[in-house]
């Protein structure tokens, strides 16, 4: 059943520590946006990871979960057979892949015969590759007949995606690359914590402060990123809305806005300048509790930089007021004539491996591949006919991801989940968890036995980043090649030939090739024309030079001629014109509004939630690897001095935090590096320690994206049993 391609060998590149090996296979990190490159060896011990420094994202440096990645390539740790429930035992026992398949094909039959296509549900995930996002979104689609299809990059940056799109008529993650960060003159990055999440990325901003630039960081903690700052705000969390609309309001005032460019290359100024005018520096203060020096020292330094830009995060962006945030943000960077100029703009740094190709080819509830509108005619019947079906049969719009998550067992009967853990990273866990319990048929494709994968009726095993080879596409647009580097073990089969075998089953096997390659070139027809138009990039162009890639959009230019292939990618969007219909970037007005949960005399503090430096995401991965849990063993909370000294708790003594969602009981983090009125949780843990049983699921109203980073707790103390 395995593609039979063998792994892909090349001469070795530059490779230390590697001195007995000939051969390292050029591949990228199987975690982040950043998309590190590696090389991987095999050697007697397994694989092993060496450095493959004519990578220019990160020129060799990895952080320690890249780093370890491999460890979770080990049989000991992984899923290795299917697992289906017995009907007798109730327990998940091991069985054949023809059996967990059958299984399967007969459950999503007999829920669509009884209640309907909607009612068979999908939910992806943003580290699927590019091939697997594109089939996952297809299958629902022309297999399953469904509309409810959504993915955890919903969770991630829907709402700067949403705020980029309206302002620009594209959303890529950055529109430059990276390396531009360290040559611009002024940063602001806005709710990230770049040292912790993408630790190889701070080097750009110790070159930019070594060129004499200056770095502002906007963060409600002093974290490893804050402390390289030269200027660090500290706002309380759910406020980033007023101090971008406060800066704004100061730059006009003190005359900084670029009339020419505003003039030339924009529309709808006059609105948003006058919704900024109504937020006073004082009254900005009074909300965010920055200092007016300080937002005055922010607007001397952004606007006196020739260059200059903004970058945000999950900070500003998990708020359900996260898609106005970021158009705050962006109205600061076109008033002072920042976006599509060389070196400056507004970019957002995307988070998982593939967040960026994650959301460009189908399985986002919205959209089509090539970020096609599911809802344009012309777009439904270009992707109809690549996938040989009637337009009228694509279903229209689904649920967002919370919302599909809200809907199971009531409406959405059966659920394909296929890279997403969402027990342990769903805002109001308990009840995302207890709708999941209440489905019909659930069915969990993953490496690990996860949280959520404990709960399916199946449990398929699939390969992962090492064994398998397709494309990513990194926090810059840059589509990158992962090549198989070893062989799978013999009972895991890939996400493809997981949807092959079920659509076989469902009467389309036909249109779910197995081959990554073959995938791809049916996803570059599909987004051809579209705006993210893969057409003109191929694995042959992706293999070329060091592996460095080629920046989306790439269309096929010159079909038949002697200029046929030749495009050489965007690495920078928006230099000449944007990408709206008259060219010019978007003003948005917007307004400040409280968070959907604000504190109050019985939850008197903020939550905000985040990560740390060991531990990914749910941490299904990076919970099995021995040396990142040495250093990252558990959940805990973040507390200021004066708050831990109210409640008479010392650092490491456990507290109860409550909301009005739930109670998790975790060690105390005494720490000056945070506001006295908010305390801070990673979200890695499942348990009595996770983040998300305390979570608000208040959703943004356009990019429906939750607000994870705000709700209102009391934290108690409490006596460990
Ligand atoms: N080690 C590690 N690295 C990762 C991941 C991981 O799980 N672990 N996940 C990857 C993924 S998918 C993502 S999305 C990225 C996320 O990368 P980041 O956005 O850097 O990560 P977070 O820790 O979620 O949030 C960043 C910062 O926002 C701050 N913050 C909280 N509330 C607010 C607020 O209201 N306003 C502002 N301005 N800041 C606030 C937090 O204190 C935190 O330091 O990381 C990627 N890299
Ligand atoms: N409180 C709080 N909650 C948050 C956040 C926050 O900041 N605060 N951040 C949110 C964000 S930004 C994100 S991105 C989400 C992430 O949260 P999740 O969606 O839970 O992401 P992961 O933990 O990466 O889960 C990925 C799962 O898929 C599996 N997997 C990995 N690769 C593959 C593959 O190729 N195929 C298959 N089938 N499975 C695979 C992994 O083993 C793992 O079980 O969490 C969100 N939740
Ligand atoms: S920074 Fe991200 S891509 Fe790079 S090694 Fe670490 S987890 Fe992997
Ligand atoms: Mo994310």
């Amino acid at each position: 059943m395995h593609p039979t391609a063998a792994p892909e060998r090349i001469p070795t590149e530059h490779a230390p520590g590697s001195a007995t090996t000939d051969h390292v296979t050029p591949t990228h990190c199987p975690y982040c946006a950043l998309q590190c490159g590696m090389g991987l060896v095999r050697g007697a011990g397994g694989v092993e990871v060496v450095e493959r420094p004519a990578f220019p994202v990160n020129g060799g440096a990895l952080c320690g979960k890249g780093r370890t990645a491999p460890a979770v390539l080990s049989s000991r740790v992984r899923l290795t057979e299917p697992l289906v429930r017995s009907r007798v035992s109730g327990e998940l026992e091991p069985a054949g892949w023809d059996e967990a398949l059958d299984r399967i094909a007969e459950g999503f039959a007999r829920v669509r015969g009884e209640h309907g296509a909607d009612a068979c549900g999908v939910f992806g995930g943003g580290g699927l590759t590019n091939e697997k996002a594109y089939a996952l979104g297809k299958f629902a689609r022309v297999v399953l007949g469904t509309s409810q299809i959504d993915y955890n990059g919903r969770f991630c940056m829907s709402s700067a995606a949403a705020a980029g799109t309206r302002a620009f008529g594209l959303d890529r993650g950055l529109p430059f690359p990276l390396a531009d960060v360290a040559r611009t003159g002024c940063v602001i990055l806005v709710g990230s914590n770049l040292a912790e999440t993408m630790p190889p990325a701070l080097r750009y901003l110790t070159e930019l402060k070594e060129n004499g630039g200056t770095l502002i960081v906007v963060d409600p903690r002093r974290t490893r990123t804050a402390e390289q700052a030269d200027l660090h705000l500290a706002p309380r969390p759910g406020t980033d809305l007023a101090l971008a609309l406060g800066l704004l309001h100061l730059v006009v005032a003190e005359g900084r806005t670029d009339e020419a460019y505003i003039e030339e290359r924009t529309t709808g100024w006059e609105e948003a300048r006058a919704a900024a005018m109504a937020h006073w520096p004082e009254y900005v203060e009074r909300v965010t509790g920055v200092p007016v020096p300080q937002l005055r020292d922010v607007v001397r330094l952004f606007c006196d930089a020739e260059h200059a830009m903004v970058l945000t995060a999950r900070g500003p962006e998990q708020q359900a007021k996260g898609t106005d945030t970021v158009s705050a943000w962006i109205n600061l960077c076109l008033a002072t004539g920042r976006p599509g100029r060389f070196l400056s703009g507004y970019g957002c740094l995307t988070g998982q491996g593939n967040g960026q190709g994650g959301r460009e080819h189908g399985q986002k509830a919205d959209q089509l591949p090539g970020y096609r509108k599911l809802t344009d005619p012309a777009a439904r019947a270009h992707v109809a006919g690549v996938w040989g079906v009637d337009p009228d049969s694509l279903p229209g719009p689904g649920r967002s991801a919370y919302e599909l998550l809200d809907a199971l067992g009531r409406d959405v009967k059966s659920l394909l989940l296929m890279g997403s853990n969402p027990v342990v990273s769903a805002p109001r866990a308990a009840h995302v968890e207890e709708r999941i319990r209440s489905l019909d048929f659930l069915v969990v494709a993953d490496v690990v036995l996860s949280e959520t994968a404990r709960l399916a009726d199946v449990v398929l095993p699939v390969t992962q980043w090492a064994e398998e080879t397709g494309t990513v596409t990194n926090l810059e647009g840059r589509v990158l090649l992962r090549r198989r580097a070893v062989d799978p073990p013999g009972g895991v089969r890939s996400d493809l030939e997981v949807l092959h075998g079920l659509a076989s089953r469902l009467g389309h096997g036909e249109k779910f090739p197995v081959v990554a390659e073959e995938v791809f070139e049916e996803l570059r027809r599909a987004s051809a024309g579209g705006v993210a138009d893969y057409s003109g990039i191929s694995y042959g162009r992706l293999r070329e030079g060091d592996g460095e890639g080629v920046f989306w959009p790439c269309p096929q230019e010159g079909e038949g001629t002697q200029e046929e292939g030749t495009h050489r990618g965007t690495p920078r969007l928006f230099l000449e014109r944007f990408a709206t219909e008259d060219g010019r970037a978007r003003f948005v007005a917007v307004a400040h509004r409280d968070s959907a949960e604000e504190t109050d005399a019985e939850y008197p503090v903020v939550l905000t939630t985040g990560r740390v430096l060991s531990q990914y995401q749910s941490g299904a991965q990076t919970r099995r690897v021995e040396e990142l849990n040495a250093a990252a063993p558990g959940a805990f909370v973040e507390v200021h001095p004066r708050l831990a000294a109210r409640l008479r708790v010392a650092d490491g003594e456990a507290v109860a935090v409550v909301s009005r969602r739930g109670r998790v009981v975790v060690p105390v983090r005494v720490t000056s590096g945070i506001r006295a009125d908010t305390v801070f949780m990673p979200f890695h843990w499942p348990g009595e320690g996770r983040a998300n049983t305390l979570t608000h699921p208040a959703l943004d109203p356009v990019s429906r994206m939750p607000e994870f980073k705000v709700c209102a707790v009391r934290v108690e103390r409490v006596e460990r049993v």
